[in-house]
C-alpha cells in the first residue's frame, strides 16, 4: 500500500503563486483553469487554511482583524486556482460595504463555469451560523460540490470535535455537502481536505 506522503493528493498544491485581487467581477480571470473557492465568515479561517493547503505561510494574508480579505483574491497552483473569498457575516461593515460584498460574491458564483467545488469554512466553536447557511443555500442551489471544513478544531478537545462533526453532518445529512474537521495550526485534517481540492481540480468534469 503506498503511505499517504508519497500519494500525490496528499501532497501541498504544488507551485503556488499570486494571480490577481478583483475588485469587480470584470477582473475575475476569464481562462478557464479548473477552480476552487475558498468562503465562510470573515476570521473564520479561510486564508490560513489556503495557506496551509499550499504550504505557504504568507500566500494569502491572514490578520486578526475580521473583514482582511475585501477583494477576490485568484492564486494558481499546478492543478488549477484556488480562490479566497471575502469573509461575510462580519457585523461592524458599513451597510454599502456589505451590499458590495454581496454583489461581488453573488457575481462570482454565478459566473464560474469552470469553478468545481467550494471549500466552506466554518469556526468549529460556532458552526452553521444563519450566513453559513445563506451561503450553502447558494452552493447547493447552484449544483457545486462543497466540502465543509471545521476549522480551528485545535480550540477545542476531542470530544467536542467528534460532538461538533457528527452535529454538522446530521444537519446536512439531505444534502450532498461533505464535512470533516481541520486545523490550520495543528494541521489537523490537511490530507483530506487536500485530497478533496486534488480530486476537484484534477477529476475530469
Ligand atoms: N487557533 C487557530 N487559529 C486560527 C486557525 N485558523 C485561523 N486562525 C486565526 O484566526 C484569525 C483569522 O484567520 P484568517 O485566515 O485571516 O481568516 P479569514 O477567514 O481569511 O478572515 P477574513 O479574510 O477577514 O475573511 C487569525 O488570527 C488566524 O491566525 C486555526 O485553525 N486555529
Ligand atoms: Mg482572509
Amino acid at each position: 500500500m503506498t503511505p499517504s506522503k508519497t500519494n500525490t493528493s496528499a501532497r501541498a498544491l504544488q507551485a503556488p503563486a499570486f494571480l490577481i485581487s478583483a475588485a469587480s467581477a470584470r477582473q475575475f480571470p476569464g481562462d478557464g483553469r479548473p477552480e476552487v473557492a475558498f468562503a465562510g465568515r470573515s476570521n473564520a479561517g479561510k486564508s490560513s487554511a489556503l495557506n496551509l493547503i499550499c504550504e505557504r505561510r504568507k500566500l494569502a494574508r491572514t490578520s486578526k482583524t475580521p473583514g482582511r480579505t475585501q477583494l477576490v483574491n485568484f492564486f494558481d497552483v499546478e492543478a488549477g486556482r484556488l480562490v479566497d473569498l471575502p469573509g461575510y457575516g462580519f457585523a461592524r461593515v458599513p451597510p454599502a460595504v456589505r451590499a458590495k460584498w454581496q454583489t461581488l460574491v453573488e457575481s462570482y458564483f454565478s459566473q464560474r463555469d469552470a469553478l468545481r467545488g467550494v471549500v466552506l469554512i466554518m469556526d468549529s466553536r460556532h458552526p452553521l451560523t444563519a450566513f453559513d447557511e445563506q451561503m450553502l443555500g447558494w452552493t447547493l442551489a447552484g449544483g457545486l460540490p462543497t466540502h465543509i471544513l471545521l476549522t480551528k478544531a485545535d480550540k477545542l478537545g476531542r470530544g467536542a470535535q467528534t460532538d461538533c462533526l457528527r452535529s454538522v453532518r446530521k444537519a446536512l445529512e439531505e444534502t450532498p455537502a461533505t464535512v470533516q474537521t481541520f486545523s490550520a495550526t495543528t494541521r489537523i485534517g490537511l490530507d483530506e481536505a487536500r485530497a478533496q481540492i486534488q480530486g476537484w481540480l484534477t477529476e475530469p468534469v
